[in-house]
């Protein structure tokens, strides 16, 4: 089927339309994700774009399904994005998931979909910007991203959601290790998961002792939670609200929009000189400039130079 016809029914609220685009953007070749991403552009835009990230076994999963609740109580239509740094599986929720997240498996308001992720040192799926273009233009109010916090994976969310909640349990040293991997700076709001264990006070203190620190313009909120009851799962989901209307005040969502466009911009332009110098980069004027400069000749910056003027023509 075409792009066009596919994105055609998507915006129709064709179910089966966003689960076919969805595996397009994973699995598709560039030409049909420009031609994918052009088509979703302009009908994107609209969604809470939500972030979840916390060391293995947290509880991210059980607070997802829980705070989907919360939003489904409020008529808001919820997709999330499990990205899965071990799994060579993608396409439907993985097991797992499924069993935390079946709450919602006969919901229409709810759409779950797990991905895997780019490598072992964890990191986003690298179709991840699509897939939320994809979710967002199907129209969606709130979509949430589910990510392992290992190696790049939380700087990644945090520069990719609009807010970005890191989840914590007591008794890991989480605080402590939290704090090293630099990801005070990206949470927008904190929850202390595993509330009903041991040590979730101290979890909670060590954190505000560390905010004391110092902290940008927004004072993350901290949020106990035991996920597994739903006990404080509304301060949760109102402490996420709260970061995205103050993001929305004064033209801060806005900004960071500018910026995340900004990034991605640069990644793709690079991405298109990469390629193109790479065609150019083994051809017969390598080998030309090559010999001369070899040769004395050339010298090796105007021979460079040669080279970058051929990407042009
Ligand atoms: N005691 C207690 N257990 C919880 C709580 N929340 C989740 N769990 C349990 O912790 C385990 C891991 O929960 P998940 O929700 O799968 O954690 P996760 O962070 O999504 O795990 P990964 O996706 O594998 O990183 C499960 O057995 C949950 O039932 C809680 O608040 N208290
Ligand atoms: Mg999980």
């Amino acid at each position: 089927m075409e792009s066009s016809e596919l994105v055609e029914r998507l915006l129709r609220g064709e179910r089966r339309a966003l689960a076919r685009l969805l595996t397009r953007v994973e699995d598709g070749s560039v030409d049909r994700l420009r031609e994918v991403v052009r088509l979703l552009h302009p009908h994107t835009g609209s969604a809470m774009l939500v972030g979840l990230t916390g060391s293995p076994g947290v509880g991210k999963s059980t607070l997802t399904n829980a705070l989907v609740a919360v939003w489904r109580g409020q008529g808001r239509r919820v997709a999330v994005l499990a990205v899965d740094p071990s799994s060579p599986f993608s396409g439907g929720a993985l097991l797992g998931d499924r069993v935390r997240m079946q709450d919602h498996a006969l919901d229409d308001g709810v759409f779950i979909r797990s991905m895997a992720s780019r490598g072992h040192l964890g990191g986003l799926s690298w179709a991840t910007p699509q897939a939320l273009l994809v979710l967002d233009a199907a129209g969606f109010d709130i979509v949430l991203v589910e990510t392992v916090g290992v190696g790049q994976a939380e700087v990644e969310i945090a520069s990719t959601a609009d807010t970005t909640v890191v989840a914590l349990a007591p008794g890991m040293g989480d605080a402590i290790q939290a704090a090293k991997a630099g990801i005070l700076e990206i949470a927008d709001v904190f929850v202390v998961n595993k509330a009903d264990r041991e040590g979730a006070e101290r979890t909670v203190r060590e954190l505000r002792e560390m905010q004391k620190l110092g902290h940008g313009d927004w004072l993350a909120p901290i949020v106990k939670t035991v996920a597994s009851t739903n006990d404080g799962i509304e301060e949760l989901a109102d402490a996420i609200e709260r970061h995205y209307a103050w993001l929305r005040d004064d033209g801060r969502l806005d900004g960071r929009r500018v910026e995340r466009a900004r990034v991605q911009l640069r990644e793709l332009a690079l991405g298109t000189v990469r390629d193109r110098f790479r065609q150019v980069g083994d051809g017969e004027l390598v080998e030309e400039l090559a010999a001369s400069v070899a040769q004395r000749e050339t010298d090796p910056y105007s021979a460079a130079d040669r080279l970058v003027a051929s990407l042009e023509e």
